[in-house]
Formats: structure tokens, sequence, C-alpha cells
């Protein structure tokens, strides 16, 4: 099954920003750090133009550590402007408003800076925005697709951010960037098979993250993902009628904990990966 979500509202969304660029200085690229290289897809890039922009990933205390510390390693040999923040705790914003008003400074903005706040669904756009402005100016919801069209929100006296909707693209290049993107919350899920993704969630941790999988849901090993998803049923005590496991139940559990970073801190995304793709 690959996953895709592309309703009219995103195409029309990415159409819109672009009509936007006129008025906007700079963008805010705004991607998942558990997913440094899918959360940023080529559509902003297609939006970016020429434009001004800098990188920034959110939920950093929902990502691996290592993997974090590898990338700014790699963004700094490269010369790339990116920040790693976490909009709970507010860590990193104020080292990202300090490069943004250095920008200002830089170009020589008489006026407030105007910046446009883009990424992918869920991935907590709305929410810098108002970790920036002190006040909750923008709406949040902890699913995809909350904010409908772009709206400026004036933070303080140097800036101006825009609040933009979430979009994806019409095709993920691989398919198993539909999958990383939908486990981290920013596809809708009625586009998708939950057990199906639940069991992809349990490959990828049994593969890359084991002690944290057997950790959260006591198991003492693991085996194959089918029977692992069974097991994590059972221990979690969801039976059905019957006493067989209740598999949606436990799906949506897998999916919830997994997403909300409860199973533990986890990158999809390392440095190495792409460096031996490239080879
Ligand atoms: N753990 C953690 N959760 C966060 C962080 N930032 C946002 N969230 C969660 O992500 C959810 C989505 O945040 P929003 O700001 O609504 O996301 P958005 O990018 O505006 O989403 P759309 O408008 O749907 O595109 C929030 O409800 C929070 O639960 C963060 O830094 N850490
Ligand atoms: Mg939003």
């Amino acid at each position: 099954m690959a996953i895709q979500w592309y309703p009219g509202h995103m195409a029309k969304a990415t159409r819109q920003m672009k009509e936007q660029l006129k008025n906007v200085d700079i963008i805010v690229v705004l991607g998942d750090a558990r997913a440094v290289r899918r959360s940023i897809i080529g559509s902003f890039l297609e939006v970016i133009g020429n434009k001004r922009y800098c990188m920034v990933f959110n939920k950093s205390d929902l990502a691996d550590e290592k993997a974090i510390e590898e990338w700014k390693v790699r963004f700094k040999e490269e010369n790339i402007d990116a920040f790693f923040i976490d909009c709970m705790s507010k860590k990193g914003i104020k080292e990202l408003l300090t490069h943004l008003s250095s920008l200002k400074e830089r170009f020589r903005f008489d006026r407030e800076v105007r910046v446009m706040i883009a990424g992918i669904p869920n991935v907590g756009k709305s929410m810098l925005i108002n970790s920036i402005a002190g006040r909750a100016s923008a709406q949040t919801g902890n699913r995809p697709g909350v904010t409908k069209g772009n709206r400026w929100v004036k933070v303080n006296k140097e800036f101006y951010l825009m609040d933009t909707p979430g979009v994806l693209t019409p095709k993920f290049d691989q398919e198993a960037d539909g999958f990383v993107l939908a486990s981290l919350g920013s596809v809708k899920d009625t586009v998708f098979d939950k057990e199906e993704l639940a069991l992809k969630v349990i490959e990828f941790m049994s593969e890359k993250y084991p002690a944290l999988l057997k950790e959260r849901y006591k198991l003492s090993e693991l085996t194959t993902p089918i029977e692992t998803y069974e097991q994590i049923g059972i221990n979690r005590g969801f039976r059905s009628k019957g006493g067989i496991v209740d598999y949606d139940r436990t799906a949506n559990i897998i999916l919830d904990e997994f997403k909300n970073g409860k199973i533990g801190r986890i990158s999809f995304d390392r440095v190495g990966d792409m460096d031996n793709e490239a080879e």
C-alpha cells in the first residue's frame, strides 16, 4: 500500500503560498527533527524559488539526540543555516530569533521582517508562531490539516509571521517516505491502513531501536513484526469478545505512542543513510 495524501486544498495552498511570495522576506521551512530529509519535501523548494530561507527542525525533543548532533555537524560543514527547536520547552527558539534578527540587519530592512512559516502538516508551524508571539494567536491541534489558510500574525516590533496550511506532495519520491510521514502524524489517518502502518513502525523499531520497543511493551524478545504486534496486544490486555486480540485498538495505541514519543526518541533519517545512498 502506497500512502498518498494530496487533497485539493493542498494544491490550492501551495498556489497561494507562491502568490504570497511577493509579500515575504524570508521563508522558514519547518521540518520534523525525526525526519530531517524526508520532512523537507520537494514542493517547498519549488515554493521557495529564489527567496532567502532557513531550515528549522521542530519536535527535537522527540528525535534521537545522536542523530540531531550528526545533522548539526553536517549542516555546519555545508554552510547551511539550520536550527533544531522544540516548541514544547521552547528550546532553540531564541537562537532562531537571533538569526532572523541578524538577517534583518544584514539586509537593512527598515520595517518589520515578514517571515513565511511553511512545512508539512502537523509539524508545529502554528505552535512555533504562538511560541514566538507568546500568546495563542494561531489555532493548533495534534492532527494534520488544522490551519486552513494563510494568515499574518504580528508577533512583535520586529516580525510578522505568516501561518500557512501544511502541504505534502502529489507523489512521494519513494513509498517509504509516505510511511515515515504518516507515522509521524503528518498524514490524515483515514487515507492509510493503520494495521499496516503499525507493522511498519514495529519493523522499524525492531531494527533500529529494539531496546526501546521491548521496554515500552514489556517484550522479552523480538521475533517477527506480526508476532510482536500480537504480543503487544496481549501484554496490554487488549482483547475483544471471545478473547482474541483487538488488533485495531493495538494498532491505534502503537501509532499514537510512537507519534507522540512515548516509545522513546527516534530518528528515521540519519546522515549516514544519505551518504550510503549517494555511493
Ligand atoms: N513533542 C512536541 N510536540 C509538538 C512540538 N510542536 C508541536 N507539537 C505538537 O504538534 C501538534 C501540532 O502543532 P500545530 O502547530 O498545530 O501544527 P501545524 O504544523 O500548524 O499543523 P497544520 O496546521 O495541521 O499543518 C501540537 O498540537 C503539539 O501537540 C514540539 O516541539 N514537541
Ligand atoms: Mg497550523
